[in-house]
């Protein structure tokens, strides 16, 4: 585990080409704060008691409020903001979305990390389109900080994660591709000292690497307030343009009254 603190490279003795081709892995973060997001019962909350490795939210049914908890694990200060979950059958209430986007802001300066609970088993077009749907409300940034997290594995048996991503078809796949392809088997049955958490957290770790940080609340709300600018400015040349485009009837009407005005006197 201390390995992973610090950036490491890889250099054999006198091998300068080796040094040069150093393979960094990720540093240990001090701090991770996590967003579980999910629609409703997926173990959106049991997944944060195992990150955790405490009872620390409660298994209500559809919660309505997000929750925030924080505590050790492993060296670092981990922080997980529990979310209510998205209505799968019919549209979710405003309310509920807007307290969805508020659980980014729990943990300023914004996450590391959206955990997309997902529990294993058939897996619809309709599925995809509400992921896309709420995952969307964070902004397009998003997808570049959310980690699938299969739940209810277990059920998987004998067929590996893979076979099942494959055999569940384009949907899922969508979902996959769109978070780079990152997903993680959490086994919400195994509870306390688990190597998978720590695997996790390094998950997380490596992606905050690659991405080259978290997911900032405040440039997401910035992009936001740019792409609303950018709409009014189009709109507001889109009508110009439809102006500009009704002059030449104008001038034509105008060249019309002024060629009937000529043309009395002509006469
Ligand atoms: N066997 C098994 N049970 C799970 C797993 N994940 C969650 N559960 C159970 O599924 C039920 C729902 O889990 P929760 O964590 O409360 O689900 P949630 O997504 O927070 O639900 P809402 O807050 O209502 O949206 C609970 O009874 C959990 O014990 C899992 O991976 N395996
Ligand atoms: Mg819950």
């Amino acid at each position: 585990m201390e390995a992973s603190r610090k950036p490491q490279t890889e250099d054999a003795p006198g091998s300068e080409e080796k040094s040069r081709q150093a393979v960094v892995t990720p540093a240990r973060l001090p701090e991770l704060r996590l967003v579980v997001l999910g629609w409703r019962w997926p173990g959106k909350s049991l997944t944060g008691n195992t990150i955790l490795g405490k009872e620390e939210f409660h298994l209500e049914r559809a919660a309505e409020f997000c929750v925030k908890r924080e505590t050790e694990v492993l060296e670092r200060q981990v922080t997980v903001v529990d979310t209510p979950g998205w209505f799968s059958a019919q549209d979710t209430p405003p309310s509920y979305k807007q307290e969805l986007v508020r659980g980014a802001s729990l943990c300023p300066p914004g996450p590391h990390a959206f955990l997309l609970a997902i529990p294993v088993g058939m897996f619809t077009e309709v599925d995809r389109q509400r992921i896309e749907e709420h995952v969307s409300l964070f902004g397009e940034r998003v997808w570049r900080h959310t980690i699938v997290v299969f739940t209810w594995a277990e059920v998987l048996r004998n067929i590996s994660i893979e076979r099942y991503i494959r055999r569940e078809g384009k949907d899922l796949q969508w979902v996959l591709e769109k978070c780079h392809r990152r997903y993680f088997v959490i086994n919400n049955c195994e509870f306390g000292e688990h190597p998978q958490v720590g695997r996790l957290l390094e998950r997380v770790e490596k992606m905050v690497a690659e991405e080259g940080g978290f997911y900032h609340v405040k440039e997401e709300e910035e992009e936001e307030v740019k792409e609303e600018k950018k709409k009014e400015e189009n709109q507001n040349q889109n009508r110009e343009g439809r102006e500009l485009g009704a002059r030449p009837k104008q001038s034509s009407s105008l060249s019309l009254s002024k060629t009937m005005e000529v043309e009395p006197r002509a006469n």
